[in-house]
């Protein structure tokens, strides 16, 4: 079962993705998910000059081996770039071995531990009667869990308050300000649990916006709300700031969509300093690593929580709903659903149901692509917002 062809077919429809088509001598094909968001044509260059020349003529069913090659080979490890490549290339090996195989991706992963996968849409208000009215229209359609982003008094455009944070031409600015932030989020809060009562999973995304001792003044305000989580409250490079917020609150933590590697999460898993690990496939280094990664949160009762933005294309999201449904310790999977485009371009066997989404059971992750319909949606440049503080200085977007 060798490589015969390797190619990157990037396509914008509604945003951009970049998609890697692996085919073997034959005649079956996989798909893997190689977008970062706003820096998509440097994995582009990636696998298209320095990882396919190496990809054609090996053997598509060795997958460990090829994960190995790729890192151990490159030298320089781990980094945003490399391991959206790499996971590329073993999402799309794990979808030509279940195809070979004739069965559904989860099966070789381990067979089923649940039929389907509790998920979190995002609810959005520019202010609280307009959050208010958008998580009641989600309940309408089913879901149990929900994240709430809210605009903030006084600041333009917060974070998760607008459908696309993508943007063509050079990256909006946009203004922060962490007091007002705390002086706002907990009253916010608490009027969403007082309408939606106690059985409504309610979640929020910080956003890396915090200091250290702003999110733990935040974890312990909200503490008596009993949110589902609190996502992301300070940048998670340096451990020990996490430590610092554990030691002041029990609101659960969820951290690691922006990990690419398991070295990345260790120490927060180890240590017990999050409840929920959020990295995806696609940033994490496919299927191979992120699995690895569940394994170890496994012995610490921690539990799975894909990053399932927007910009994670709806390749990833079948593979990380095959892995969901196989994993003992799944906890949750985010649903910020995609463009009608998208859907388009990406024939999918995944589905929402009911507040929870379904793998499906066609042969591989069940995520095919329509090269015709993608190319009616060429790339452009786009990037994500910047942030800057009021007084002018930049900060975490
Ligand atoms: C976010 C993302 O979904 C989330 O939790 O943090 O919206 C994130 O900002 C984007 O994926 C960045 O590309
Ligand atoms: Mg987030």
């Amino acid at each position: 079962m060798n490589i015969r062809e390797a190619r990157v077919i990037i396509c914008s429809p509604g945003r951009n993705f970049v998609t890697l088509r692996i085919e073997t001598e034959s005649g079956l094909h996989g798909l893997g998910d190689a977008t970062v968001n706003g820096r998509e044509m440097a994995v582009v260059a990636y696998l298209q000059d320095h990882v396919i020349p190496c990809l054609l003529g090996r053997d598509a069913g060795r997958i460990e081996d090829t994960w190995q090659y790729l890192y151990r080979g490159a030298y320089w490890r781990g980094g945003p770039i490399t391991m959206a490549a790499i996971a590329a290339v073993d999402v799309a090996l794990w979808d030509i071995k279940a195809k070979a195989a004739g069965m559904p991706l989860y099966q070789l992963l381990g067979g089923a531990s649940r039929e389907r996968m509790l998920c979190y849409p995002h609810a959005r208000g520019v202010d609280v009667p307009a959050l208010l009215d958008h998580v009641a229209a989600l309940r309408g359609q089913g879901y149990r869990a929900i994240r709430l982003q809210c605009g903030i008094p006084g600041l333009d455009r917060a974070y998760g308050t607008d459908a696309s944070q993508a943007r063509r031409g050079l990256p909006a600015e946009q203004l922060w300000d962490c007091e007002a932030y705390l002086r706002f989020a907990p009253r916010m809060l608490r009027t969403m649990r007082e309408h939606v009562g106690e059985e409504v999973d309610l979640l929020h995304d910080v956003h890396h916006r915090l200091t250290p001792i702003q999110a733990a003044r935040l974890a312990r305000e909200v503490e008596s709300l009993h949110l589902f989580w609190l996502e992301d409250p300070v940048p998670a490079e340096n451990h020990e700031v996490i430590r610092m917020i554990r030691q002041h609150s029990t609101t659960p933590l969820a951290i690691g969509e922006v990990f690419n590697s398991i070295h990345d999460c260790r120490a927060l898993i180890q240590e017990q300093l999050i409840d929920y690990i959020r990295v995806t496939p696609v940033h994490a280094g496919g299927l191979t690593q992120v699995r690895r990664i569940a394994d170890l949160a496994a012995l610490w009762q921690i539990r799975t929580a894909f990053h399932g933005a927007g910009d994670m294309s709806p390749v990833t999201y079948g593979a990380a709903l095959h892995l969901g449904r196989a994993l003992s310790n799944f906890g949750i999977q985010e649903f910020a659903g995609h463009p009608p485009e998208a859907r388009e371009v990406f024939p999918r066997a995944w589905a929402y149901a009911d507040g929870h989404l379904t793998s499906g059971e066609a042969p591989g992750h069940g995520v095919d692509i329509d090269e015709a319909a993608a190319a009616r949606f060429p790339y452009t440049r786009s990037y994500l917002p910047v942030c800057r503080l009021t007084d002018g200085t930049l900060w975490n977007y």
